[in-house]
């Protein structure tokens, strides 16, 4: 499916990868309205058989934050709505139906780096920068920015980016937490393709309880946490796909855990 604004295919043995592309290269996939509510389309309907997504950026730069073209007069009420949107979209990449690794490059900046942000992993190439513009545009981050980076690189970091417009780079990114994964120039996507790959071999419920439980234990009280952990961990033994990996292990038919 190729929409306007949005690539979208899926790879994989069994069509278990789903690769979306944001293709407005020439804007340096600067995030419109209408990019934002495909990104939501496809999302919606990604196919039963995808385990695990790609989130990638057409050309030199990954994303160049919000569609400053369409930053209109909008009353507070408007402005509220329009940020909420965004908020529903970007949740749908964290707390959606699949883990998604991001292939970072070039540009990762304001709304770009929110949505990075949403992503469950994020591969950058050495070519990746990161900034927060919207201190110096007069603005403020509305896409989630200020719940996920700090979680990422803590309140101080994110608000220095933006009181000071520092630009943070690959290098740096990664010591301080934007990425997991740093790799040469023009290797981003293979990188977070093949992760993607890794991903979609867990158990299904493994990365659900990955994606929608971890966060949230780590938002709670120990006390909390530990009983929703607890009662994750039992759902999780509790499946079929559980018992068949572990009698796999203990009759030496899965592998080990290898030193890297
Ligand atoms: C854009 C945008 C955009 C590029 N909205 N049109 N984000 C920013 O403040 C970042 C603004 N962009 C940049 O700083 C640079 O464009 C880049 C560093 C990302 C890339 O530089 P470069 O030299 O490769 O490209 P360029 O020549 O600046 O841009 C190419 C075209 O894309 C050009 O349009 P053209 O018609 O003249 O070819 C640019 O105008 C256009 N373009 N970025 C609209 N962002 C939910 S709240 C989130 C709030 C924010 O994200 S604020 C941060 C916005």
């Amino acid at each position: 499916m190729t929409s306007s604004h949005i690539h979208f295919e899926l790879r994989g043995e069994h069509r278990e990868i789903a690769i979306i592309r944001l293709a407005r290269g020439a804007k340096r996939n600067a995030l419109s309205d209408a990019l934002m509510a495909e990104l939501a389309r496809a999302i919606d309907s990604l196919p039963d058989t995808v385990r695990a997504a790609v989130l990638d950026g057409e050309g030199e730069h990954f994303c160049a934050g919000l569609d400053l073209s369409e930053l209109k007069d909008r009353d507070a009420g408007q402005g509220l709505h329009h940020s909420r949107s965004w908020h529903s979209i970007l949740e749908r990449v964290q707390y959606g139906p699949v883990p998604f690794v991001a292939a970072l490059h070039g540009a990762v900046v304001g709304g770009g780096l929110e949505l990075a942000s949403a992503c469950h992993i994020r591969v950058a190439d050495e070519s990746t920068f990161y900034a927060l513009p919207e201190g110096s545009r007069g603005i403020f981050v509305g896409g989630g920015g200020s719940v996920r980076i700090p979680k990422l690189i803590g309140v101080a970091r994110m608000a220095d980016m933006m009181l000071t417009g520092r630009v943070y780079n690959a290098a740096d990114g990664e010591r301080i937490g934007l990425a997991q994964y740093l790799v040469p120039t023009g290797q981003a996507f293979d990188k977070a393709f093949e992760l993607a790959v890794r991903v979609a071999q867990n158990a299904p419920l493994t990365n659900y309880a990955l994606m929608h439980a971890l966060p949230r234990i780590a938002e709670q009280s120990a006390d909390h946490g530990f009983l929703t952990e607890s009662m994750m961990a039992a759902i999780a033994q509790s499946a079929p796909e559980a018992k068949q990996r572990v009698n796999a292990f203990l009759q030496g038919k899965a592998a080990k855990v290898k030193k890297s």
